[in-house]
Parts: structure tokens; C-alpha cells; sequence
């Protein structure tokens, strides 16, 4: 094993040690034997140092053409192309999730990369006629300021990017905090930014904790955005900090996502996307299938080839190509989870896989969970109702579509739903009356695109939403614009031309009696 790193905060274009001089520990959750780095336990100095720097950037980023700052998001790609395998295993290592899955989230950095990049030349507005006769409008997107991002660790560069590409591309500069599980991957990230040739000051790195470098962030009356991904309670707390200041606020938070499985389903199909779904990213994911919704005619047959699939899982050291699902983030988490599955016995739900810590060799120093599922669930049990964030997946039984539609809806949260049925009517109407920002037919309800907005409705999200170009709208602040070459000054509203509706025309006519 190679001399372990210290890693330093990024900021005005240097890497830089703590004001704290204290450092903390990245350990991997497979091994925690394995020493990934120590990484800044940054505090208020290192954030206003970041703020400033960012703060002074942006003078000059903001008048950068947009083509322009759409190159350096193309380089970024091509860069994080070159090393997607060497970031993929950092991630692995930092975070546990299978390498199959680490590239997947670096892809999804790249796929941001050149998306963003291509909007460099577009940014598109609206040009419009004016009311009026010699007058232009039209209506442009600004760039807002200093963004600040609160990223988390269960796709440490995918979603840093999601955030920083748009937000770059409109012209705002970054200060972030990355998740205290995965700083590496945001550094590999500033790294490639930085070898894309982004000027100093642009985009900067502070770690630490959530209250001494997350709360000192919101809290800069300089940082314009804040952007952050991760639990609805810590969302709210944030919420709440940025209400006193208007500061634009975008959340990204939990989710309680379900599958509905009709009778008329391809049940090999189904239970292939629940198996996927539920356990891909040891279900760390906002969008992970935590409630299979089933008709009772199959829930006897589907519960069984779930279970026996979710026993089947090799779970172990995502860097091993045999695995297919890795630990826990941390300590914590795995408890969580434990927890869970206590709540659930005692709620009465049926465990019909896994419901244990995992304590083989193979598993003796990480936060390995069973892949659990829970069978002939009450969809008002806790374990169907909250988000544990971890291998657990709870069976619904239903009588009818009209039930599942009912089950489904009744949540806090609105992220992804997913229904498999070969009715094309029970489809289009799933997808109409399901309350989430994102639907799936015939695949679970992971894997969205970064093309298309991401983000939900209800408790996960506050309205906004980020990737594909819904994403500009929280890094941009419309400006509308009119330029009057009449001549004159012309009053909107009151000048209109005769005959153009809105004149004066005449009294109304009353109407006749019949
Ligand atoms: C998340 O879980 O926070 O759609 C993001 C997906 C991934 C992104 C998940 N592309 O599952």
C-alpha cells in the first residue's frame, strides 16, 4: 500500500492547508483498515478565504463569453475521460459502491461536462416582438454570483458536477463542501477542473464538517446559491438558514421510491429491476426502489424470486469485479440500517432476506449489511414510510391498480416511481397520477439521465430541479430587457396603437334581451 496523502483545500487556485491545521481520516467502509488520505478539518477561516477568492472571480468569469467557458467544461470531459478508471477506483475505495457503478458516476460527470459545455453557445433565452413600434425585447439569462454546494457522498463526482457544470457555464463561481465520506473525488474533480485551465478562483474546495464549514458557508451573505443534496431534515435546517437572507436555495433530498408490479408484469423482467433498483449502490440512492408495490395475484411468486435473488447477491470489495454489492458508507449508516430492520420485525413486517450485518472474513473490518427484504409490509409501517438508505426493500401486497396509484401517492416524498405492466393504459396512467419528478416504465426507478431534470415533488425537492437544462434555472436570474428606438418615450400599456387590443375601442355593446 502506497504512503498515505494529505490532501489540502483548493482555493483562489491553490491547494492550500487548514487555518485549523486539524486533519480527519477517509477510511475505506470495505476495509477500514484502508487509509485513503487525510484530508483538511476546515473551519469559518477556510470558508471565507474561499468565499473571497470566489467572490473576486467572479468579476472576471462572469464576462467570460460563454463558448469560452464552454471549452474548459469540454476539456474538464475529455480530462475526467482519461481518468475515469483511476477517479472510478478512488471512489470505490472512499465509498464502497461497486467499480461498475464508480464509472457510472464519473460518466455521469463527463456526460454533464459536454452537456454544459454545448450550452456555452446556446444559454438560451427568448426574444419576443414589443407591444409597442420600435422597441425591441427580449429576455436574458444572468449569472447570479457566488454558488454554494453541499454535495454528498453516494455520488461524490456525479452530482458535484451536476451542480458545478451549470453553474459555471452561466458564469457563477463555487465554493464546496464535499461530503466528509468523499472528499477525494471532489479533489480529483478541482483537479481536472484546474488541468482544464478554469482560472483561479472559479471553483474552490474547503472540507470539513457540516457545521464548521457547511453552516459558515450558507451563511455568507456573498454566497448568492445554495445548492445542497441530501436528507430531508438537514435540508429543512438549511432551508431555514437561508430564509432570513432571500438567498436562492435549491434541495435535492430523500426519497421513498416505488416500483408497482401489475399481474400482467414480466415477472423475470420485474424482478430483475427490483434486484437492481433496491441493492445497486447498497440502495444509497435518492432514487432507489424501496417499496415494491405488488399485486396480490403475484406478490406470493414475486416475494420468492426476490428473495432468493437479494440471498444470491455477492457482497463484498466493490473493487472486486465478482462483487455486486459493497458496504455501507460508514458505522453510522450500517446501524441506521440495523435499526431499521428492527423497526420493521417489530412492526411486524416478514423478513424474507437478509436482516443482518454481514461478519465473514470477507467482511470482518467494513459495514457489510445482508441485502434485506421485507415481505407482506402495511404501507403505513415506518420501514415502508421512511428512508433508510441501505439494502432494504419492503413488499406492498395490493388488490388493484387503483390501490397501488393510492400507496404509492401516499408519501412525503416525490422523487422516482417505476411500474411494470405490459397495459399501455395502466402505463400512461401511472404516469400521469404518480406524484414524482421522475417515472420509469418497465425499469426500476434508478439510472436517470443527465439530460433531463432531475429532482421531485412533495418532501424531496423545493420546486427546483438540476441536470439537463431545468438545471440553469437555479445558477441564472433572468434578466429582461427592452430597448426603445423611437425616439420617444412610449408608455407599455398605455400607448398602444389604436385597433390593437387593449385600445380604447368604443363602449361594450350590452348585451340583447332575449
Ligand atoms: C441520487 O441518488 O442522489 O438516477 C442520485 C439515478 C442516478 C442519480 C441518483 N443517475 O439513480
Amino acid at each position: 500500500m502506497t504512503k498515505t496523502e494529505t490532501y489540502r483545500n483548493y482555493i483562489g487556485g491553490r491547494w492550500v492547508a487548514s487555518a485549523t491545521r486539524r486533519r480527519f481520516e477517509n477510511r475505506n467502509p470495505a476495509d477500514t483498515r484502508d487509509l485513503i488520505g487525510r484530508f483538511q478539518d476546515s473551519d469559518e477561516r477556510d470558508v471565507k478565504a474561499a468565499v473571497d477568492a470566489a467572490a473576486e472571480a467572479y468579476k472576471s468569469w462572469r464576462l467570460v463569453p460563454g463558448p469560452q467557458r464552454g471549452e474548459i467544461l469540454y476539456r474538464l470531459g475529455r480530462i475526467l475521460t482519461e481518468r475515469k478508471e483511476e477517479f472510478a477506483r478512488d471512489m470505490t475505495r472512499e465509498m464502497g459502491k461497486v467499480l461498475k457503478e464508480t464509472r457510472g458516476d464519473v460518466q455521469e460527470a463527463i456526460d454533464m461536462a459536454f452537456l454544459m459545455g454545448g450550452e456555452g453557445r446556446r444559454l438560451h433565452g427568448a426574444t419576443t416582438p414589443s407591444e409597442l413600434p420600435n422597441k425591441f425585447a427580449m429576455a436574458v439569462r444572468s449569472p447570479i454570483g457566488v454558488c454554494g454546494f453541499i454535495t454528498p457522498w453516494n455520488f461524490p463526482m456525479a452530482i458535484p458536477a451536476w451542480k458545478s457544470t451549470a453553474a459555471l457555464i452561466c458564469g457563477n463561481t463555487v465554493v464546496i463542501k464535499p461530503a466528509t465520506d468523499t472528499p477525494l473525488s471532489v479533489i480529483n474533480f478541482a483537479k481536472a477542473l484546474e488541468e482544464a485551465g478554469l482560472p483561479p478562483g472559479v471553483f474552490n474546495v474547503v472540507t470539513g464538517s457540516g457545521s464548521r464549514v457547511g453552516m459558515p458557508l450558507i451563511k455568507d451573505p456573498r454566497v448568492r446559491v445554495i445548492s445542497f443534496t441530501g436528507s430531508t431534515s438537514v435540508g429543512k435546517t438549511i432551508n431555514q438558514a437561508c430564509a432570513p437572507d432571500f438567498k436562492h436555495v435549491h434541495l435535492e433530498m430523500g426519497g421513498k421510491n416505488p416500483i408497482i408490479v401489475m399481474d400482467d408484469a414480466n415477472l423475470e423482467l420485474a424482478v430483475d429491476g427490483a434486484i437492481w433498483g433496491a441493492f445497486g449502490t447498497s440502495g444509497q440512492r435518492c432514487t432507489a426502489s424501496s417499496r415494491l408495490i405488488v399485486h396480490k395475484k403475484v406478490a406470493k411468486k414475486f416475494t420468492e424470486m426476490v428473495a432468493e435473488r437479494a440471498k444470491a447477491l455477492k457482497v463484498g470489495d466493490g473493487l472486486d469485479p465478482r462483487v455486486e454489492m459493497g458496504p455501507s458508507v460508514n458505522e453510522s449508516q450500517m446501524e441506521t440500517v440495523l435499526e431499521y430492520v428492527a423497526i420493521g420485525r417489530n412492526e411486524g413486517a416478514t423478513l424474507a432476506a437478509g436482516g443482518y450485518r454481514l461478519k465473514g472474513k470477507a467482511h470482518a473490518n467494513g459495514w457489510f449489511v445482508a441485502p434485506t427484504v421485507f415481505a407482506d409490509c402495511h404501507p403505513k409501517m415506518r420501514t415502508s414510510q421512511e428512508e433508510i438508505f441501505g439494502p432494504v426493500t419492503s413488499i406492498i401486497p395490493v388488490r388493484s391498480f387503483d390501490e397501488a396509484i393510492e400507496v404509492a401517492n401516499d408519501i412525503d416524498y416525490g422523487l422516482s416511481s417505476s411500474i411494470f405492466t405490459q397495459d399501455v393504459n395502466r402505463a400512461f396512467t401511472a404516469m400521469r397520477d404518480l406524484e414524482t419528478g421522475l417515472f420509469y416504465v418497465n425499469i426500476p426507478t434508478i439510472g436517470a439521465e443527465t439530460h433531463l431534470p432531475f429532482g421531485g415533488n412533495k418532501q424531496t425537492g423545493n420546486g427546483h430541479r438540476e441536470a439537463g437544462l431545468a438545471g440553469l434555472d437555479v445558477f441564472s436570474e433572468w434578466k429582461s430587457i427592452y430597448v426603445d428606438f423611437s425616439g420617444k418615450i412610449q408608455k407599455a400599456q398605455i400607448d398602444v396603437p389604436a385597433g390593437q387590443a387593449g385600445a380604447p375601442a368604443g363602449r361594450p355593446r350590452k348585451p340583447r334581451k332575449r
